[in-house]
């Protein structure tokens, strides 16, 4: 038997002696190199594939309420993105199962309807997959495929209305302009259940009050607060009505989880039934100091970080320096920036001792929901939802 071989079958047979499923047992790998190469209105980042571009931000940047666009990060699915857009051209086509069915271009949007802003958190929902083991298929993300930005455009509905939804109308399909690069591989097609929305849920074109980046969707693209990113189309070039639910392959496929109650599986047994990702668990994550950061004895260290949740909002975040013994309360901002966007937080102390310190977080819920030990996350198939407690490791010298 080969040695990861063995490694696997020790790791599932202990897996079948405890009951228990399998569960992530590090933390995300977020100390990656950044790329020498910048893509276009982007800094260097952290750069998995440049066809199609796959750019993850440095941890260092979550120490800002809201990420800049220049190192927000970047996720496509298919490698033929359009390079050049029209916007005197450009059209959202709306269609299906309304009463008028029209095209709206970017100034209508602009001129036409009420203008809305809603500050959100965007986050992959494969982001920290690299925490899982075995390493569930996918990006190896660290932590940065995540980001906070305020956005501006126009609410779905209001689109919607326009058109006039008919009586059956309940599932809504949205295409972005993407190509896939073979011909097998469907559109990139999201369907939302008309109940998923809400007033905040928006076609904007803005973002921290500058145009959307071309890699993060330029001219367009769908905001909505609370929800992994996969269903945030971008390049949003139609928005189409139906009564049913098409059969579609990432909605069949990717971004699905185990539908029981622990939300886990394990490699050998695959969940029979799963359920679309959706709503986001409560997270935090450290943005100063960065592993390895090394501090003077006597001198303060100021740890500093972000927040959030689906929008039922942070109640604290916790602070520990002895290795989760015990917690302390972190300084929360305001809160001022909506229960969508990041809440930062704040904590100082002195460390005692010389050497090595563990400094870890744990945000906590209006709901009582948690961050918990990276050991007691769940394990999926597709590596989503990791929401351990997260934690940087600095030396006193
Ligand atoms: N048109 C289009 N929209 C898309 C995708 C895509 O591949 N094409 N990927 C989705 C996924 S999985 C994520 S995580 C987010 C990433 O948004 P960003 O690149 O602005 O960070 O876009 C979503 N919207
Ligand atoms: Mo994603």
């Amino acid at each position: 038997m080969k040695r990861r071989d063995f490694f696997k079958t020790s790791v599932i047979a202990a897996a079948a002696l405890t009951g228990t499923s399998l569960t992530a047992t590090q933390r995300p790998i977020d100390n990656r190199k950044i790329s020498t190469i910048a893509f276009p209105e982007k800094k260097p980042m952290i750069t998995y594939s440049d066809r199609p571009p796959l750019l993850e931000a440095p941890r260092s940047v979550f120490t800002q309420k809201f990420t800049p666009n220049d190192e927000f990060f970047v996720r496509w699915h298919m490698p033929d993105i359009p390079t050049y857009i029209d916007t005197n051209t450009f059209k959202i086509k709306i269609h299906g199962l309304v009463d008028k069915p029209f095209e709206v271009t970017l100034n209508d949007l602009k001129t036409k309807f009420e203008q809305v802003e809603v500050n959100a958190v965007l986050q992959c929902g494969g982001n920290s997959r690299s925490a899982f083991k075995p390493i569930p298929g996918g990006i190896q993300w660290g932590s940065g495929a995540m980001g906070c930005a305020s956005w501006k455009g126009v609410r779905l509905r209001d689109i919607l209305e326009r058109a006039g939804l008919q009586k059956d109308a309940s599932w809504i399909g949205f295409n972005g302009m993407e190509h896939a690069a073979y011909y097998e591989t469907p559109n990139f097609v999201r369907e939302l259940h008309l109940e998923e929305l809400d007033d905040h849920v928006i076609v904007a074109y803005e973002m921290n009050g500058e145009d959307l980046p071309y890699l993060n969707g330029y001219p367009v693209r769908l905001v909505i607060p609370g929800t992994y990113s996969d269903s945030w189309v971008k390049m949003l070039s139609e928005i189409r009505v139906n009564s049913k639910y098409e059969k579609l392959f990432f909605m069949d496929i990717a971004y699905r989880i185990p539908d029981n109650k622990c939300e886990c599986e394990t490699p050998e047994n695959k969940a029979k039934k799963t359920k679309p990702i959706t709503k986001m668990n409560v997270k935090s994550l450290i943005g100063y100091p960065l592993d390895g950061v090394k501090t003077q004895k006597d001198s303060q260290i100021v740890v500093r970080g972000v927040a959030f949740d689906d929008g039922t909002g942070i109640q604290t975040v916790q602070i520990s320096t002895n290795g989760g013994k015990t917690w302390d309360k972190a300084d929360l901002d305001d809160g001022s920036d909506g229960r969508y966007a990041f809440r930062s937080f704040k904590y100082s102390f002195k460390p005692k001792d010389y050497g090595k310190v563990t400094i870890m977080s744990k945000a906590i819920n209006k709901a009582g929901q948690e961050q918990r030990m990276p050991e007691d996350i769940p394990w999926n198939h597709g590596g989503y939802k990791y929401n351990g407690i997260d934690s940087v490791t600095v030396e006193v010298i």
